[in-house]
């Protein structure tokens, strides 16, 4: 038999986008491995893909369009054929549109894929040229987004490869090691050279517990405003911070120089928990031994001033002028330079928005004008995802909602739809995929011709638009024809980048220099041109130990609910036996005094309860969290607990006054008791 190798890259919301190659033999992959020339993949995946050929071939995977027959939820179906799943589709959306009007169709998707191409140009036309809702893709990255940018205007960071160089290198609430583990070799270089690796995280992870790390500062949740403000006053006082620096490049210094100087190390340690001593060490260390860097991804955003923690972070390099020096400054998500160099639509239409984070308030909410009678759900599984699931399955469940989800396999939101259309993976389409961990991008070649009646996320699309009689501009398009679109774009980071030579290479850098300084070799895209401090005030969220008395009396703990297990990726794996923890169940770690406190034994069943939902699980005597802490681990389908529910049953569905920005799955009371 002969084999066939064919390059593509990873999928999966992850910021490493790994290349890969598969090993083809009579139309079947045989095997799935890692690029070895690819600089952050070296030839390994992770364990959530490496048997991810498993996935594909999988058989539970969607292979025929599904007509619902039983009850919403009840996961009954029956197979029909494509031509009238897409006119049925096509005819209850047409419908809703015509009763209604177009606005009451919601588009719902998210970050199931990263490639460009299926992730939502062509839905992104449909739905446009429709005229329906749009869902404001905020859940992840969008509020860290904000606060970068209150500070530097478009928050580019610095290259993470260059964080190599780095003699300060602080992983300020991310759990590396575990979600972003290609970066770890970069990690353990600059450690080699000398550099002082901190962890700055409430929860000891995997990252804070590793040997490369020299100090874990375990900070009380939501409280990184004060450290920051503390370290800034330390800084000014000890008098290392550059004058020239400040007066050129920076506005507002005078209105941050006094927030820090309200903050003294005595108040700060308060509120964070930290020793004063360590907050002077961190200050002094990081103003002096350079280069000096940050790096965070968006664990400390998802609450309710999370942008305020995103915008202190970024404001520490600005005062320090830690840009200066290569390898040092922040990094963050790399995306922005993709989304500056590629050809995207600048010219697509305002529609009606719902933040994702309010998505059961928005199904429930009748008196909408007007309310959504039809949800078409792609590359998403909001039923697990997002937060108050109470009030998303109970929007689902409404009879009168036209609900088609585009799925691979049977989700906890595909059982509540009317039509499934099932997906191709990643192995079976094309397209073209950029990072948020690093400066590469890829082209992904179909391995493989879909399996069963799987198709693309694109086709589906030109199927709907074709049947509905939609003819807007570029619904025709093939997925090669919007993959040369993107490229053809005069921005120096992708000159040279070509469909061709991608096809050949697989993967390529962006044009970005090594040791490319934002901010020094370019000025921050401000109204004036410099970094901007300002006023900064720490304060607590309304859902925190600090917060409401009334609701801290009743719910004295919090909960926080993070990626955790090594081999799911949000809620991909969730429901596939060998991606399960050894534990075989979610599990709630509370803090040893916590558990005493109630009567709490290891192993213990107990019930975790607040005014949105309430979760049956086992519990954890936990050395990770400090009292007054406990956590459940995000991305467990709904079967894995008695209620029918996940962590998400209890989580805080709150977004910024102004609609924008994720949801607080960080800040949550609970109480926690026996049963
Ligand atoms: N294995 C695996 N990898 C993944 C994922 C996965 O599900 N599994 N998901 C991917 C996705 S979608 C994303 S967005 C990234 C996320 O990547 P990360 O941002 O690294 O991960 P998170 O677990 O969201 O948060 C990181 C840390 O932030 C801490 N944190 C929370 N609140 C605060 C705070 O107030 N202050 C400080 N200092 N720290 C805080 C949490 O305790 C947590 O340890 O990971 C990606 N990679
Ligand atoms: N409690 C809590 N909730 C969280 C988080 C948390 O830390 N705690 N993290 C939040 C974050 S950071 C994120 S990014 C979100 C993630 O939210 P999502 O992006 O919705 O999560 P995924 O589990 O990655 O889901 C995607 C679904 O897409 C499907 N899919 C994959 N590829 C394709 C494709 O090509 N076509 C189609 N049609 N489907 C495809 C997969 O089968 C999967 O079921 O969750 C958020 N929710
Ligand atoms: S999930 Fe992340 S680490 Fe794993 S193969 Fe995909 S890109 Fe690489
Ligand atoms: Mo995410």
């Amino acid at each position: 038999m002969s084999f066939e190798l064919i390059r593509g890259a990873c999928h999966h919301d992850c910021p490493d986008t790994c290349a890969w190659e598969a090993t083809v033999a009579g139309g079947r992959v045989m095997k799935l491995r890692g690029a070895a020339d690819h600089p952050t993949t070296r030839g390994q995946l992770c364990p959530k893909v490496n048997r991810f050929v498993d996935r594909v071939y999988h058989p539970e995977r969607l292979l025929r369009p599904l007509r619902r027959v039983g009850p919403k939820g009840s996961g009954e179906f029956e197979p029909v054929g494509w031509e009238e799943a897409i006119d049925e589709a096509a005819a209850r959306l047409s419908d809703a549109a015509s009763a209604h009007g177009a606005e009451s169709i919601l588009q719902f998707s998210f970050d199931g894929t990263q490639g460009v191409i299926q992730k939502g140009i062509m839905a992104d036309r449909f739905f446009d040229a429709l005229g329906a809702s749009d869902i404001r893709r905020h859940l992840c990255g969008v509020t860290a987004w904000m606060g970068g940018a209150d500070v530097l205007g478009i928050p580019y960071g610095i290259d993470p490869e260059d964080l190599r160089h780095a003699k300060t290198l602080i992983l300020w609430g991310t759990n590396t090691l575990l979600t972003n583990r290609h970066l770890w070799p970069t990690i353990e270089a600059a450690k080699s050279n000398g550099a002082t690796v901190v962890v700055i995280d409430p929860i000891r992870t995997a990252t804070a517990a590793a040997p490369e790390v020299d100090v874990f500062l375990q900070l009380h949740p939501g409280t990184d405003v004060a450290l920051v403000l503390a370290m800034v006053n330390v800084m000014e006082q000890d008098e290392l911070l550059d004058a020239e620096w400040l007066g050129d490049r920076t506005t507002g210094w005078a209105e941050l120089r006094e927030s820090a100087a309200a903050m003294s190390l005595a108040t700060a340690s308060s509120i964070t928990g930290l020793a004063a001593d360590r907050i002077e060490w961190l200050a002094r260390t990081y103003a002096t031994e350079r280069p000096a860097a940050i790096r965070v991804l968006v664990g400390p955003e998802h609450r309710q001033h999370g942008r305020d923690i995103m915008r202190a972070i970024a404001t520490l390099p600005a005062v320090t002028g830690a840009w200066r020096d290569s390898g040092g400054g922040l990094a963050r998500s790399t995306q922005v330079y993709f989304e500056a160099a590629l050809n995207f639509d600048g010219n697509r239409p305002q529609r009606r928005e719902f933040n994702m984070a309010t998505l059961g308030a928005t199904l429930n909410d009748l008196r909408l004008e007007p309310p959504i009678k039809a949800l078409v759900v792609h590359n998403s599984n909001p039923a697990v995802i997002c937060p108050d699931q109470n009030a998303v399955i109970q929007g689902l469940q409404q009879e009168d909602l036209f609900t088609v989800v585009i799925e691979q396999f049977m989700t906890d939101t595909a059982r509540y739809a009317d039509l499934i259309l099932p997906a191709t993976t990643q192995l079976e389409h094309l397209d073209l995929m950029i990072s948020w961990g690093h400066f590469y991008i890829a082209l992904n070649q179909a391995a493989i011709a879909p399996c069963g009646e799987a198709l693309a996320n694109t086709e589906i699309f030109r199927r709907l638009a074709a049947a509905m009689d939609l003819d807007s501009p570029g619904l025709t398009d093939s997925d090669e024809d919007m993959i040369r679109q993107l490229l053809d774009s005069d921005h120096e980071w992708v000159q040279g980048i070509t469909i061709e030579h991608l096809r050949e290479a697989g993967w390529t850098r962006l044009n970005i220099p090594p040791g490319y300084r934002p901010y020094v070799e370019m000025a921050p895209a401000t109204p004036d041109g410099r970094l901007q401090l300002g006023t900064l005030e720490f304060r607590s969220g309304h859902e925190t130990v600090g917060g409401d008395p009334e609701l801290a009396a009743r719910y004295p703990l919090t909960l926080m609910s993070r990626k955790q297990h090594t081999k799911f990726l949000n809620a991909n794996y969730g429901g596939f036996e060998a991606h399960l923890p050894h534990e075989g169940e979610p599990r709630l770690e509370i803090h040893a005094d916590d558990a005493a406190a109630r009567g709490i034994a290891d192993g213990d069943r107990v019930e975790v309860r607040n005014d949105r939902g309430s979760l049956t699980l086992a519990a954890t005597i936990s050395q990770v969290v400090r009292p007054g802490l406990v956590t459940i681990p995000f991305g467990w389908w709904n079967r894995s607990t008695p209620e029918g529910r996940a962590v998400n049953a209890l989580t805080n569905p709150a977004v910024g006054e102004d609609g924008k920005g994720s949801a607080f799955f960080h800040e949550n009371l609970v109480e926690v008791a026996r049963v």
